[in-house]
């Protein structure tokens, strides 16, 4: 096809896509030779944490031809998330835990598979005898490089990508093909001398204009990780349950954000009482977050982040929920309102645990007990 064509053709893409739901398209060379080089050097200072898919595909993510042999072009596609005017108020309301915008209703993974299948079929269509994937998010592809390389928009010094006039409330994803389409022309950076995002971060996780370190990074905390939360964070997390949305929320180019059309990223009018999520069994957990993101963290997980944030609300009222817990199945949650009680209790959290976990036996436990005695026993 000759380029006039292939120029048409990118826009019946374009406006195809948008039908579809997507509400913003660029075209990208499959290139990212040099974010591979970055992302590598990421890797090389351990800013994955434990994160261990990030690793094992290093090869895919600096030549996308492993991803897709003979790959030539990536359409980059924006979807809004933005649902709800957030500031951070959310955190004097510290027996409500702050869940991020992206996550009050339905998993964006399932919304947006459906729609990237819906155009990767008119982009088959369109281009017959082309080889293409979908990709959102889990993908082995540095999606944000791409997007930038779409023209769809810059990545920050928080390392989201954002918009002129748009904002970052958004969902990335891909379709990758062997046909070599015209690229759009790349976004150029417009964060200027700003730097909100980074002393806003509660963590200090972004430890340099756009380099994110994970580990310190409360979305991390509170999503990827599977284990007990490092104490040194646990205070910072204050009474975010899922996710961070801190660095977005201050960021000036998101007082331009529009409304998401997609209704499944409402919330649902739920609320997110630290107390009635405590309380959640497993059966209820499963009821509630069906089609939630947050289903993907477990109880387990999300009880420990629920148990953190009981520690930070100030309120010993609140005590008699995490005493019950302390003899929930999961070490993992036992452990977490250890330490949540010798916030709220002091040293009167040592009797309570004395009483209700005299024959515990496991080690991730045992080590809180072990913190709260140290800490408390001058106290007694
Ligand atoms: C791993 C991961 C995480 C990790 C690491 C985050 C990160 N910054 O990479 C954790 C768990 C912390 C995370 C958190 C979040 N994530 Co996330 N995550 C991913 C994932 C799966 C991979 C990202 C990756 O490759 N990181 C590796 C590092 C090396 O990339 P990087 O930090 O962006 O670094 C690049 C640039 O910053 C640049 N760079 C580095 N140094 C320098 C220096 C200079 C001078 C310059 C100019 C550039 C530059 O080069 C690097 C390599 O390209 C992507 C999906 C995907 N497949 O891409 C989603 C993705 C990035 N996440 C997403 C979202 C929504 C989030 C959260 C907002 C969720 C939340 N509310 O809690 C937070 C945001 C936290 C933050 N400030 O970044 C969206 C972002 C959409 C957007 N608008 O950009 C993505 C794209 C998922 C999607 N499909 O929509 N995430
Ligand atoms: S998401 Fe929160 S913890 Fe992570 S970099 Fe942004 S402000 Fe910091």
């Amino acid at each position: 096809m000759n380029s006039e064509i292939l120029t048409d053709k990118v826009e019946t893409l374009r406006r195809e896509a948008f039908r579809i739901g997507f509400d913003g398209f660029g075209v990208a060379r499959a290139e990212t030779a040099q974010a591979g080089e970055r992302f590598q050097q990421w890797l090389g200072l351990d800013y994955d944490g434990e994160m261990a898919y990030m690793g094992r595909w290093i090869d895919k993510r600096r030549d996308m031809n492993m991803v897709l042999p003979g790959i030539q072009s990536v359409i980059c596609l924006r979807s809004n998330y933005f649902t709800a005017e957030k500031d951070l108020t959310f955190l004097e309301r510290k027996q409500t835990g702050d869940v991020s915008l992206y996550a009050l209703n339905e998993d964006y993974h399932h919304i947006l598979t459906d729609r990237l299948k819906e155009l990767e079929n008119i982009v088959q269509r369109e281009l017959p005898d082309c080889h293409s994937k979908i990709y959102v998010d889990t993908g082995p592809i540095l999606e944000k490089p791409l997007a930038q390389n779409a023209g769809l928009g810059w990545i920050g010094k928080h390392t989201n990508l954002l918009t002129e006039g748009e904002g970052s409330w958004y969902f990335l994803s891909e379709i990758l093909l062997d046909v070599a389409l015209p690229s759009s022309k790349p976004a150029a950076n417009r964060c200027g001398t700003c730097r909100e995002c980074i002393d806003i971060c509660p963590t200090r996780a972004i430890v340099a204009p756009y380099v994110l370190d994970s580990r310190r990074c409360i979305s991390y905390l509170t999503i990827e990780l599977k284990g007990a939360i490092p104490i040194e964070f646990r205070k910072a997390i204050g009474n975010r349950v899922y996710g961070c949305d801190d660095c977005q929320i201050v960021c000036p180019w998101n007082s331009y954000a529009k409304a998401a059309t997609e209704s499944g990223y409402y919330s649902k009018g739920e609320t997110w009482d630290l107390v009635d999520l405590i309380r959640l069994n497993e059966e209820q957990f499963r009821e509630r977050f069906r089609r939630s993101p947050i289903k993907r963290l477990k109880r387990r997980g999300f009880l420990r982040n629920v148990a953190v944030a009981l520690g930070n609300c100030g309120d010993s009222k609140v005590a008699p929920y995490l005493i019950d817990v302390l003899a929930d199945a999961e070490a993992l949650i036992r452990a977490h309102a250890v330490w949540a009680l010798g916030e709220l209790l002091g040293h009167a959290a040592l009797d309570e645990v004395d009483k209700q976990l005299a024959d515990e036996s496991d080690a991730l436990v045992l080590e809180e007990i072990q913190r709260l005695k140290t800490q408390y026993s001058q106290a007694r």
